[in-house]
């Protein structure tokens, strides 16, 4: 036996043991609060939201292939398993990005070495998309610590709220987005907004990214809004590879809701991103679907009709049916590191569901890192779960992304890249 692991779990289990005493563990969770239940009820008719009227559901085995190959080694998972879950969300979920031809450049149209009053370097950056006699361009802004190490580690947020919360002038400041606290921790921060890539409404995939890279007859696998923004994502990590005060080795792609959902996507289709951080993703993101708790698959795709790829649909009520449900989501972005919060008012995005499909996705990244546990039993409120490459809180409040939500991810990313 191995002394110094060895003596690392033992004292992880005295640390717990004194923590949390077996006798007031048991009562130590998070549930919804009655209130908080009949309010959601009354507010969206038509959808459950009470833990025992959940259907009976069993989900597919994470670590059993298509074939029935049994999931053992680090192997088994990037050779066999991680390739076709990867498949199966590209086929019924977000779909497919097409090969469209297409050349990128990357402009840097404003540098300030003394920006939030000397704390950071901000640096503006276009990245055009060009394809035939169409482009497209994406604005990334960047802030980089100037007294910390370089290459700076560093979030990217993939917007979804407007230019208000991401102002580079910092004139605005918004908690959706705190730059300044980001900067003091020792991060680099940066952000693009998701409609660069694609405008959040319906107009049957002529605009943004699909108006450049579409051609053809759109299929039922054809990639939706969420695979776009998720794809501008990548951009912005091909340019973060070529910055060298970015250590692009080391980046976390972060998103609120629609963006949460998307940033699981980005890390499962990118794995040059090493930390995904999914803010109140709900349905279509990190909660399990079988579940039917709060918004429903058939609800998400008539109220969205552009979000996902039009194979999701066939599943709208048929949740049983699925051959997947959204913990294989969140294995795809096992060995790195993977970040789920949830907020307690926010039960349309089912919060229990979020924690019990990141429990499940668990094994996957036990293959990589035996610390990836977390407890069965969700954590109460303001309560972050830390293990290995997996973490998770949920705090009181509504559906929001706050300062408090990203002073737990800067913790995580500190655990997980070992800063001090
Ligand atoms: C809601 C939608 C959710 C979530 C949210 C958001 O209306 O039903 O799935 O994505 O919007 O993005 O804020």
């Amino acid at each position: 036996m191995k002394l110094i692991p060895y003596l690392r779990s033992l004292f992880l289990a005295i640390a717990l043991t004194i923590l949390y005493p077996a006798g007031s563990r048991a009562q130590e969770t998070w549930t919804a609060s009655p209130e908080t239940v009949a309010k959601s009820t009354r507010s969206q008719k038509g959808f459950n939201y009470f833990e025992d009227s959940i259907p009976a559901y069993k989900v597919p085995e994470l670590m059993i292939s298509t074939s029935g190959k049994q999931i053992i080694t680090k192997n088994d998972w990037m050779k066999l398993r991680r390739p076709e879950l990867l498949e199966i969300f590209r086929e019924n979920v977000f779909g497919r990005v097409p090969n469209t031809k297409y050349s990128e450049s990357f402009k840097v149209v404003n540098t300030d070495k003394n920006a939030m009053g000397g704390a950071a370097t901000l640096k503006q950056v276009e990245i055009t998309i060009a394809s035939e006699c169409k482009s497209l361009v994406i604005h990334l802004t960047i802030f980089v610590p100037n007294n910390a190490e370089k290459p700076s580690p560093a979030f990217l947020l993939i917007d979804n709220r407007g230019p208000d919360n991401t102002d580079p002038t910092r004139k605005i400041k918004s908690p959706f987005w705190p730059a300044e606290e980001i900067i003091a921790r020792g991060y680099a921060i940066s952000v693009f907004s998701n409609s660069d890539l694609d405008p959040d409404n319906f107009d049957d995939f002529k605009n943004g990214i699909h108006g450049v890279l579409d051609r053809g007859e759109r299929k039922p696998d054809a990639w939706g809004a969420l695979s776009a923004w998720a794809w501008g994502a990548s951009r912005c990590m091909d340019y973060f590879e070529k910055d060298k005060n970015i250590d692009s080795r080391k980046v976390a792609v972060v998103g609120h809701s629609r963006g949460g959902k998307t940033a699981l996507w980005t890390g499962a289709e990118d794995q040059r991103f090493s930390m995904v951080i999914a803010n109140e993703s709900g349905a279509g993101g990190a909660s399990l679907a079988r579940r039917r708790y709060g918004e429903t698959i058939a609800r998400i795709n008539s109220a969205f009709p552009h979000w996902f790829c039009s194979n999701y649909n066939n599943f709208a009520g048929r949740e049983d049916k699925m051959p997947f449900d959204m913990h294989m989501l969140l294995a795809l972005t096992a060995p790195r590191a993977l970040y789920i919060d949830a907020a307690s008012d926010d039960l349309w995005g089912d919060p229990r569901g979020c924690y019990l499909s990141l429990v499940l996705s668990a094994p996957a990244f036990r293959l990589f890192d035996k610390y990836s546990v977390v407890p069965e039993l969700m954590p109460p409120l303001n309560h972050p779960v830390i293990g290995g490459h997996i973490g998770f809180h949920i705090r009181p409040g509504i559906h929001d992304m706050t300062v408090f939500d990203w002073s737990r991810f800067m913790d995580f990313a500190d655990s997980v890249w070992k800063k001090k």
